[in-house]
């Protein structure tokens, strides 16, 4: 096993992704406008905005091979993926494997597991031989730990975050992708639960600036890494603005 090399995707410590897989999650409608819809207008916003990494899944990480390339900006594919329109529990299966990745340029792969549902067991089992054979690259990976599903059901908002955070150190990502709650005490425990790995949040549907900025801040201070986010960057009327705004707060600069 060789040692992921983070420093590809962070700076000291800290991270800033632009997620955009949200084309294949959530379909074009909802999501995108004639802007963002265009994978090039993002690649621009990750490039200017000097985020640490681009997430994309591995269609456009092909089609835009070229521009993603030019950019510089580090790229991360997501290896597994789903639609919405599929009823029942949450399962997200493998559609690209870390050769392919690699072949695509990426330098970290990147898998979601929806703890508690009925296929929790499948995607975790999928993710271990993902770990295996990235790790032995030396290749970060990262864990969208997203607790959905049958399962779930009376759990609360904290407890499952902090479960979240502790499946990702337990199953070996290097980084921890969670969707926050709101409390800047569970958000504390939850860093503490996921012990050296890293973790970063989720950004979610589009929210007023000031409240974004300040769930920033909160995983800054409670020992977080950063974010890995999508819709409220990209969606923003003044994304570059925005994106200097949230390296002030991770980066510091
Ligand atoms: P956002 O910041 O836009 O919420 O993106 C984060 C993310 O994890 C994406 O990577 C993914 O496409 C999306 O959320 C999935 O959201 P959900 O499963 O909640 O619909």
């Amino acid at each position: 096993m060789k040692k992921p090399d983070l420093d590809k995707i962070m700076t000291n410590g800290r991270a800033m992704f632009l997620a955009y897989d949200q084309g294949l999650e959530h379909g074009p409608t909802k999501d995108f406008n004639d802007d963002n819809v265009d994978p090039n207008y993002i690649i621009e916003i990750a490039k200017k905005g000097k985020y640490n990494a681009i997430i994309f899944q591995k269609g456009i990480a092909e089609k835009y091979g070229k521009e993603i390339k030019d950019s510089k900006v580090p790229l991360i594919i997501k290896l597994n993926g789903k639609t919405n329109l599929r009823e029942g529990e949450p399962r997200s299966e493998q559609i690209c494997s870390v050769k392919e990745a690699v072949s695509l340029g990426a330098v970290a792969v990147g898998y979601t597991i929806y703890i508690g549902s009925d296929y929790e067991e499948d995607m975790m089992k999928e993710f271990a031989g993902i770990e295996e054979e990235a790790h032995m690259l030396g290749m970060p990976v990262i864990t969208w730990v997203y607790p959905r599903g049958k399962g779930t059901q009376d759990k609360s908002d904290s407890e499952l975050m902090a479960y979240a955070a502790r499946v990702a150190l337990e199953v070996g990502a290097d980084i921890a992708k969670i969707k926050y709650d709101g409390s800047k005490k569970d958000l504390k425990w939850a860093v503490k639960s996921a012990g050296k790995t890293k973790v970063v949040i989720a950004g979610g549907t589009k929210a007023n600036e000031g409240k974004f900025l300040k769930e920033i801040k909160d995983i800054i201070s409670a020992g977080g890494a950063g974010i890995a986010v999508g819709r409220n960057v990209w969606q923003s009327e003044d994304p570059f603005e925005l994106s200097k705004k949230i390296r002030k707060i991770i980066l510091g600069k």
